[in-house]
């Protein structure tokens, strides 16, 4: 297919620096927002950056942050507030139709609030009030298993520890987290596999790399402190390849802001050598191709394998009977080019392999994270420096809250654990995950929803019903910084608990107190803002734990909630007692800047694994799975006197939908309208390649709808999107998430990890000129503000 033209303005680099100072603006962020941006990610206090969970680097004293970076401090620093003012003058149903971008721009939340249903509003109750009215609806509750507590990735380590341990003690693993929408596969299979569900890297295997392959995610706007580090391996021979349908414009032109003379230069480098235009769910085949030729060719590592692996055999048997035919089908790329990907790979002496959620948003998420795990198994390239694999977290703290305990599915170990150190009884029995407890909401199982952070409705798919189910719960609680579109269907009673944020200071009658973070590298950092808070009447997070749990649990346990509250110290101290890798953890995270690295046993060649060795695992799917799926839907589709004919008379074909971020977004917090990167200045698009659009005999700006059959066979349809020019590849197609969370439905998942199918969606496209009296009354205008809350 023909390239289309790239984006004229690096990654990075000024444009990005002119963008992120104007957010600061845009945000009436400026004056603490840019005193507060000079102080993230540096050595010797400063606090983590919110964005991202990208390592910082060890020595930098300049500006380690990007333009996402400052995108997020901008939105946290703001200074206007959602106060009791703004709720006066809005009811919930008005605030209902607000797009993501307004209840984003309406401020930093104030005070508590509580939604008063006669009057239709927010209104303000006292902390006392609000922590009573908590109590007293949990502790009413037939059982603990009815209440559901979410976590997002924000939260640090300190308040996800007390959160886990105040649900348990409350007497539920109900703990789904946004890692479950996010890494969960990664988790899953790599624990599987390798003993840990971690990175197996750190930052400074990226300067010993010789190969990097990137696979299903785009850097330069999701992690772009990550192109510094590629830029610098590149610069020393290492060969850089990403997988994906999409050419991401960022990774083609870097300048990197560190380098003052690069910037005033201007110049940039080209930080991919090839670019692997995958099939949307086609990353399995193409691993399989590769790791095919490697053993067909001998040139894999039968030392390691021998030594340190167990289940060859089988992964061997399996490759031999995978057809090339099927690998091409599967992977939409030709024999030729996986081979010679395969060869870079056999001559490679330190490979790393880097993943994002172009891996896991699949049914196949789980065999995606496998293949990529065995492929480094069977070079033996865990273990050495300048190898192994790199998930690539989300959330700036993701990766920690799940160390601290917060799991729906926590290991006995874990459990037995907390057991020896509180001498309590710990739930043993699993609890919801963020799919399962949004279909126990629907089906009206839950009587109350608790988050730390996130916009639980808004991230998962079913989006609509799950709002929807949540009007008819007991108790709805939301700790949180910003007004989102979870709080905005309120059940019985609806509270939200505004915290300090990470920009912040935490001062407490023990002085002030520092939180700490894990990076997706597991170092183990401290993060202490800088700024007043917002309001005087915010608590930080632990203190609302702390404070919940005194409230619902009271004198029952001996465990001194508010003491630790006031002495985060207290908190680690404990942490240290029950997690593995945390002994000593008050000293050794004072002890150096960038804190502690957690040991990781995969790194040195431990195996934590069922079998004591390092685990192949064998694809559950066929690798032609998404192929199958789209020519099945195809032939039902072209059947009979349904069939949808398109401008030239040809029946409708299926086209497989993924769903991006953009730099003006942090998941669901939306901070405009603009992607530099992929040209638009609006959200409501879908992209195609301009090749397919004129093989439809459509025009770029046409009006598309896009219909979605579940496995259930309801109708999901999304419209009008704006038909968008992109480099992508052939039968596929992409847009914005959240706006299009409603087309994905919880029963599409990955059959281990439970991750929803956010990345493929074969769906149908219609020109809204040819679709009958459907939309009359939205134009594409509506829509561009029309981002969902
Ligand atoms: N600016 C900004 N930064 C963020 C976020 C944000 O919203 N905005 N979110 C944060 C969070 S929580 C996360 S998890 C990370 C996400 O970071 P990424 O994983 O980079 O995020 P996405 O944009 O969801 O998707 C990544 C890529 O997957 C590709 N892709 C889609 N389908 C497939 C496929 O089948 N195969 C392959 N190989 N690729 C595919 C897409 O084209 C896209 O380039 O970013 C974090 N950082
Ligand atoms: N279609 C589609 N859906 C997806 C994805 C996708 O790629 N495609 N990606 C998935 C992924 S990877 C993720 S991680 C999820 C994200 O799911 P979530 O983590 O639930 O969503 P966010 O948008 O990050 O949450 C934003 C809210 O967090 C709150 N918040 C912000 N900072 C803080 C803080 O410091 N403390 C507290 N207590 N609250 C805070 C604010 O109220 C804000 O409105 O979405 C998932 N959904
Ligand atoms: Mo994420």
């Amino acid at each position: 297919m023909r390239k289309i033209p790239i984006y004229a303005h690096p990654a990075a680099g000024w444009p990005a620096l002119v963008a992120s100072t104007r957010k600061l603006m845009d945000y009436k962020a400026f004056l603490r927002g840019s005193m507060s941006v000079l102080m993230s990610n540096q050595p010797n206090g400063g606090f983590d950056c919110p964005g991202c969970a990208w390592p910082d680097h060890k020595t930098h004293k300049t500006l380690d942050v990007c333009e996402t970076g400052f995108k997020v401090i901008a939105s946290e620093t703001m200074s206007t507030k959602a106060d009791a003012a703004f709720f006066a003058k809005h009811t919930v149903t008005a605030l209902q139709s607000w797009t993501g971008y307004e209840l984003e721009h309406s401020g930093r939340l104030s005070e508590p609030m509580a939604y008063d249903a006669a009057q239709d509003r927010y209104v303000p109750i006292s902390w006392d009030a609000a922590f009573e009215r908590i109590a007293s609806q949990l502790n009413q509750l037939d059982s603990p298993d009815e209440a559901l507590f979410y976590t997002s990735g924000r939260v640090t380590n300190e308040p996800a520890f007390l959160y886990q341990l105040f649900v348990r003690l409350y007497g539920t693993n109900n703990m789904p987290d946004c890692s479950n929408m996010c890494h969960e596969p990664t988790s899953v299979m790599l624990g599987r596999q390798l003993g840990v569900g971690k990175a197996t890297v750190m930052l400074e295997d990226f300067e010993r790399a010789r190969l990097i392959i990137m696979f299903g995610q785009n850097p330069a706007t999701n992690h772009p402190r990550m192109l510094e580090m590629l830029a610098h391996a590149h610069k020393q021979g290492c060969k850089i390849l990403s997988v994906n349908p999409m050419r991401e414009q960022g990774l083609s032109a870097f300048r990197n802001p560190q380098k003052p003379t690069h910037m005033a230069a201007g110049q940039s480098d080209d930080l991919v050598d090839d670019m692997i235009q995958i099939q949307i769910g086609g990353d399995a085949a193409l691993l399989t191709g590769i790791a095919k030729w490697l053993l067909e060719n001998d040139k894999i590592n039968t030392d390691f394998i021998a030594e340190h692996t167990s289940g060859f055999e089988a992964l061997q048997q399996w490759l031999i009977e995978q057809s090339w035919a099927d690998i091409e089908r599967g992977s939409g790329i030709d024999q030729a080019q996986i081979i010679e990907v395969a060869r870079l790979v056999a001559d490679s002496p330190a490979t790393i392999c880097t993943w994002g959620m172009g891996i896991t948003q699949h049914v196949q998420g789980d065999d995606n994270v496998a293949m990529i795990t065995n492929l480094l198994l069977l070079m033996g390239m865990i273990g050495i420096e300048g190898a192994g694999a790199s998930p690539v977290r989300g959330h700036s703290n993701v990766q920690g809250d799940r160390t601290m305990g917060v799991h729906e599915r926590p290991d006995k170990k874990l459990l037995d654990s907390l057991e020896r150190v509180f001498k309590q009884p710990m739930p043993r029995e699993d609890g919801f995950d963020v799919v399962a407890g949004a279909k126990a909401l629907i089906a009206g199982k839950l009587k109350a929803f608790v988050s730390m952070g996130g916009n639980y409705a808004v991230a998962a798919p079913d989006m609509s019903a799950i709002q929807q189910a949540l009007t008819t719960t007991e108790l709805n609680v939301f700790v949180a910084t910003k007004l989102n579109g979870t709080m905005l269907h309120p059940g019985a009673n609806n509270i939200i608990l505004p915290c300090i944020s990470r920009t912040e200071k935490i001062i407490t009658s023990k002085g002030e107190q520092f939180v700490t973070t894990e990076d997706s590298m597991c170092q183990i950092a401290r993060s202490k803002g800088n700024l007043k808070p917002i309001s005087d009447t915010l608590k930080s997070e632990v203190q609302i734990v702390a404070d919940m749990a005194t409230h619902v649990l009271g004198g029952k346990f001996d465990i001194p909630w508010q003491k630790m509250g006031e002495d985060f110290d207290i908190i680690r101290d404990y942490v240290a007692q029950a997690i593995d890798g945390f002994e000593n953890f008050n000293y050794r995270v004072r002890a150096a800047d960038r804190g502690f690295h957690l040991y990781h046993p995969a790194r040195h060649r431990v195996w934590n694994t069922d079998s004591k060795k390092a685990q192949f695992e064998v694809p559950k799917y066929p690798i032609t799975f998404v192929a199958e799926q789209m020519q099945s839907k195809t032939s039902a589709l072209n059947k009979g006197a349904n069939s949808i004919i398109d401008s030239q008379n040809r029946k409708q074909q299926v086209w497989q939908l993924t769903s991006v971020r953009s730099h003006d977004q942090f998941n669901t917090m939306i901070f405009g309208y603009k992607d530099r990167y992929r040209q638009t200045d609006r959200r409501d698009v879908l992209f195609m390649h301009p090749d397919e659009i004129s093989r439809l005999g459509w025009s770029k700006g046409d009006k598309v709808q896009i219909t979605r059959e579940t496995s259930s066979g309801e109708k999901r349809v999304l419209g009008p999107l704006v038909l968008t020019e992109m480099d992508i590849a052939a039968n596929a197609v992409a847009t914005y998430y959240p706006e299009c969370n409603d087309l994905f439905d919880l029963d599409t998942q990955a059959p281990d990890s439970h991750i929803p199918a956010y990345k493929s969606a074969t769906v149908v496209l219609e020109k809204m000129a040819m679709i009958q009296q459907t939309s009359k009354d939205k134009t594409a205008e509506d829509m561009s503000l029309a981002v969902p809350a």
